[in-house]
């Protein structure tokens, strides 16, 4: 019924910066959202949508690591139950187009959530996946990985969204 706004929000939008609500239940309107986030997030493209990125202020997450883009996860209320190690890796963000840096982040992490339909589910993710969770997490709480990088790290990334800016 609601459509997902096609645009996604891009930074310094203060909408990014708001703290995402919790799903209280999982219904036809919710799956049609996370449908169309998913949409959103294959033509963008990338690997992983979050709700405030499309001015959809609850905690609903797409992600698709998959090289043939055809294992969609839908995350409703994720939380990261435990973590550990940590690992590099070069992020970008479909909100802070085109800066990409490192970022360190947990290597492994267990995840519960609600899937699609509702149930709660528990798992573990490493690698890319644990990655993009960990990534689309930040955006539920309105952070970015702009805001993870070092002050002068960050300091040159907004000079160059500055310039972008127009
Ligand atoms: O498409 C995306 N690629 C990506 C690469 C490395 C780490 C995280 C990501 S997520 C990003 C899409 C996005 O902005 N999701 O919020
Ligand atoms: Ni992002």
């Amino acid at each position: 019924m609601a459509k997902v706004n096609n645009n996604i929000l891009v930074y310094p939008d203060p909408r990014l910066r708001k703290k995402a609500e919790l799903v209280d239940e999982v219904n036809d309107d919710i799956r049609e959202t996370l449908d169309q986030m998913l949409d959103i997030m294959y033509k963008a493209p990338g690997i992983g949508l979050a709700g405030p990125q499309v001015n959809v202020h609850k905690r609903v997450v797409v992600i698709d690591v998959s090289e043939e883009k055809d294992t969609p996860l839908y995350l409703i209320n994720p939380q990261i139950l435990s973590s550990s190690g940590s690992e590099v890796t070069e992020e970008g963000c479909l909100s802070v187009p085109g800066i990409s840096e490192k970022v360190k982040r947990a290597a492994e992490v267990k995840v519960r959530t609600l899937n699609y339909y509702g149930k709660e589910i528990e798992f573990d993710a490493d690698g890319l996946l644990a990655v993009c969770i960990q990534h689309e997490l930040d955006h539920l709480d309105g952070h970015l990985f702009i805001d993870r990088l070092s002050s002068l790290k960050r300091g040159r990334a907004k000079k160059k969204l500055e310039k972008q800016t127009n």
